[in-house]
């Protein structure tokens, strides 16, 4: 009876997972859907708890296995509260990333812990245990060092550009042969713990490897790719241990992090292996932007000039990228729509997939500010409107908007959809010089006949132009 409750919880609980990963599909509904998702985790920690706590006759459980999960749930659960209520938003990937870390550490353990278990008792293993061991050891060991190194690279500890060292192709190629070859030993062979051992420490160095030839700047990609291996290494532990909410919680990660991970490359018009060891953008926004200022002519437009074109617009709309948030202008944003909403101008958003550093950057920031959700039009609804807007305000954004990713077959950015804004009757810029952005390359845009470069920090360029506007 106990157990066919404890199934049932896991029923719902993984019920609540599809569901809460459904309602992130919109900003609208993605509070609700976190939610629902949570409660799911909450029931199925829950029914875990229970299962442990009431072994069947003739399993022992030993005495510190209570006092062990009360102090996870406190110091895990303590931690992760505290983490994410006082994580700053632009500092949220490198979260995300500890927390894949921890994720396929505790995959990888939960295996080692299960094969260890069975290899001293002398019993033969199923080949199902151990191939499911071996993909969880490999994958959580592969993501736990993978994801640390991704995380200390956004945070600034591991430099950002690619670190390459004479023969680290060899050095992984050597790891890859001694992983895949202990993998084989181990399903086919005899158990032995020497060899998973060995297979640890090299699926450990794999993961570093993997990770340091990559640009700091394509870290999301990789951040999101590791977060589906946690995934597939945690429903790999769940093979493991015969946890079914595991292994559907951790396939609904390994899927939804592969997807994500597509869908951020194919916005960037590029394949998952060319960011793997295309060791692309500086990862820095100093040095290596500044080596390409931009060449032609530019017109600058003053505040004050500026201001009236927008007040006396019909449609206007906004660009965002990643220079809106490093300068955390989003309520700045917020405050000149509502001033130029309260004049009769239309507003809306135009939110490009991979504007800013992170998958949703901008739908984050602009939530933050209490922008309307009906306001911001994805890339595929927006275009169409540029022609038909009088003025396109960028804010920080750049390769988003740059037409050679449509016209110049031999830019680094060619074939990449874009945001249509220089198909608008004006044009207005908001960056703080003529540096390029991530990718490194000059912006046509710029030096467009109906284009005005408004040289400021998002932040005071903004709040300038609320103060103009105010005063029409
Ligand atoms: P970027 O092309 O990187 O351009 C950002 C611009 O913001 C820079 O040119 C910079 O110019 C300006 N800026 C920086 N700080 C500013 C400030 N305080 N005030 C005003 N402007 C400021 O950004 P984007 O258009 O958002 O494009 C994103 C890029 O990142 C794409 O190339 C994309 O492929 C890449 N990427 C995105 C993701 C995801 S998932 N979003 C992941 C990996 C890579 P100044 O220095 O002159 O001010």
């Amino acid at each position: 009876m106990l157990d066919t409750l404890i199934h049932l919880a896991y029923i719902a609980a993984a019920a609540l997972f599809v569901l809460g990963l459904h309602r992130m599909n919109s900003p609208a509904t993605a509070r609700s859907g976190n939610w629902l998702s949570a409660v799911g985790m909450a029931i199925a920690v829950g029914a875990a708890v229970v299962d442990v706590a009431t072994p069947a006759p003739g399993q022992h459980v030993s005495g510190l296995a209570w006092p062990i999960i009360a102090l996870g749930t406190v110091v895990g659960g303590g931690l992760g509260l505290y983490t994410a209520r006082s994580v700053q938003m632009t500092a949220m990937p490198q979260l995300v990333s500890l927390f894949n870390a921890v994720g396929g550490g505790a995959a990888a353990l939960v295996a080692i812990e299960d094969y260890t278990k069975l290899a001293t008792a002398g019993d033969s293993i199923p080949l199902e245990t151990t191939v499911s061991t071996v993909l969880g050891v490999v994958i959580g060991c592969v993501t736990f060092t993978g994801s640390l190194i991704a995380s200390g690279k956004l945070q600034g500890l591991v430099p950002g550009r690619p670190i390459k060292f004479a023969g680290s192709q060899v050095a992984i190629g050597v790891l890859a042969l001694v992983v895949v070859a202990g993998a084989l030993y181990l399903i086919f062979g005899a158990p032995s713990l020497p060899i998973l051992a060995l297979i640890i420490a090299a699926a450990l160095t794999f993961g570093v490897l993997m990770v340091l030839p990559i640009g700091g700047a394509d870290m999301p990609v990789v951040i999101s790719l590791l977060n589906s291996f946690t995934g597939t290494a945690a429903a790999m532990a769940g093979f493991v241990i015969g946890n079914p909410v595991l292994i559907i919680a951790g396939a609904l990660v390994g899927a939804a992090g592969g997807i994500l991970t597509k869908l951020m490359a194919d916005a960037m018009n590029r394949s998952i292996v060319n960011i793997l060891v295309g060791g692309f953008g500086t990862g820095d926004t100093g040095a290596g932007a500044a080596a390409g200022a931009a060449t032609g002519s530019v017109r600058e437009v003053g505040v004050d000039d500026a201001a009236i074109m927008l007040a006396y617009a019909q449609n206007v709309i906004v660009v965002p990228g990643y220079g809106l948030a490093v300068a955390q202008a989003q309520h700045n944003v917020r405050e000149l729509a509502d001033l130029l909403e309260s004049r009769g101008v239309n507003v809306s958003y135009a939110i490009h997939p991979v504007a800013g550093r992170m998958p949703g950057h901008m739908n984050v920031l602009l939530a933050e500010a209490n922008v309307p959700y009906p306001q911001l039009k994805e890339m595929d609804e927006i275009n169409p409107e540029f022609s038909r807007t009088d003025v396109a305000l960028v804010v920080g954004a750049n390769d988003v908007t740059n037409p050679a990713a449509r016209s110049n077959p031999s830019s680094p950015i060619y074939g990449m959809p874009i945001l249509n804004v220089d198909q608008a009757q004006n044009v207005i810029v908001i960056k703080r010089s003529m540096r390029p952005g991530y990718a490194g390359i000059d912006n046509e845009l710029y030096t467009q006949p109906n284009t005005g470069m408004l040289f400021a920090d998002a932040k005071d360029g903004l709040s300038q132009l609320a103060t103009a506007v105010k005063a029409l």
